[in-house]
């Protein structure tokens, strides 16, 4: 049987991912809004005492300047409520805009309030606020994760909330500009220990250097992307569409890996290593693999990207 997108996602099957990730995240969202917020300003600033969060440029802010406005301008009591009906995803004017936007423009938002929060013109969590016993449960799992999970737990967090777009008819995304890939003469070489696999290099050095046309062009037209814990993202248009949205600025910091035949001539590498998001920059390194399946021609047919769940995984190469 030739390969399926369900089937490639078999290769490798003995990495291992990160599953304390979703699983916080399930525990999170099963908490009232109250809960949610006040776990997640007392996990931002535990965290911040340690690593700092980039500010967003005002580029990938624009989109969410007239609603920070408008809550600017509310009672403690309304700015609140605001907030709780997005945890809530309850439907609102505030929370259909936030379900809009892409995920850093929310992250931008929440980012903003939080600077805010803590400058008194947006109401803060009440001094003394009790945490329920299950959500002070979930915050102390979080203080045992990888700072590269931590993050990931507050990004899913922060995704997860606002209106549900399903519900919202004629639903147009709103994302942040596309910014210029870096010059060829500029693009970091990238080396691997152990691969020297032309496509897989190029994926690297095209991610890394924003060049989302030639990044795409790696693919086949029924290729598929697994960033992690999602479903794949199938198709080259939707690909590309998630390159422009999710993917700028990111640093891929791949380390070593194999490369392997796999049936009907194609070809299997997994690559470990460590990525970078522009929000943390070179304090928070992700544990990452990348799980590749080429076509004879060379072609990405599949990749994942799993957050994997130990550093002692980046070095989990042999076949099973
Ligand atoms: O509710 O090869 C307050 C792909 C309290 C692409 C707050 C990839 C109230 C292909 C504090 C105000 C993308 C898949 C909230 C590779 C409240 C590829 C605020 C992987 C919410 C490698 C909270 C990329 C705030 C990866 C401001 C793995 C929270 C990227 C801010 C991962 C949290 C990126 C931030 C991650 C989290 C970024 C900024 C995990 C950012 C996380």
């Amino acid at each position: 049987m030739p390969y399926t997108v369900d089937s490639a996602r078999n290769i490798f099957s003995d990495t291992l991912a990160a599953d304390s990730v979703p699983a916080t995240t399930a525990r999170f969202t099963e908490l009232n809004a109250e809960d949610q917020l006040a776990l997640i300003w007392f996990a931002y600033l535990e965290m911040g005492k340690s690593i700092t969060i980039a500010a967003p440029g005002a580029a990938n802010m624009q989109f969410a300047e007239s609603t920070l406005a408008q809550i600017k301008e509310m009672s403690y009591g309304e700015q609140s409520q605001a907030m709780c009906d997005l945890a809530n995803r309850t439907d609102t004017s505030i929370s259909r805009t936030y379900a809009t936007w892409t995920a850093n423009i929310k992250l931008g938002f929440w980012y903003r309030l939080g600077q805010w929060m803590q400058e008194g013109i947006v109401a803060p969590i009440p001094s003394g606020y009790k945490l329920s016993t299950n959500a002070a449960a979930v915050l102390e799992t979080i203080r045992g994760l990888e700072p590269g999970q931590q993050i990931t737990v507050l990004r899913n967090a922060v995704v997860d909330m606002g209106f549900d777009p399903k519900n919202i008819e004629g639903y147009q995304r709103v994302s942040e500009p596309v910014v210029v890939p870096t010059e060829i003469t500029q693009r970091d070489k990238v080396t691997i220990e152990g691969v020297d696999n032309a496509t897989v290099v190029q994926y690297m050095t095209n991610l890394n250097a924003n060049d989302f046309d030639a990044l795409i062009d790696l693919f086949t037209e029924d290729g598929a992307l697994q960033p992690p814990f999602e479903r794949p993202i199938v198709g080259k248009e939707a690909i590309l569409r998630f390159f422009r949205e999710e993917c700028q600025n990111l640093k891929l910091i791949p380390e070593r890996g194999v490369s392997e035949p796999a049936k009907d001539d194609f070809l299997q590498i997994k690559v470990t290593g460590t990525c970078q998001t522009p929000w943390f920059g070179a304090n928070v390194g992700m544990n990452i693999a990348w799980r590749f399946l080429l076509n004879p021609s060379g072609k990405i047919f599949f990749v994942a990207i799993d957050l994997l769940a130990s550093p002692k995984e980046l070095v989990n190469l042999v076949r099973k």
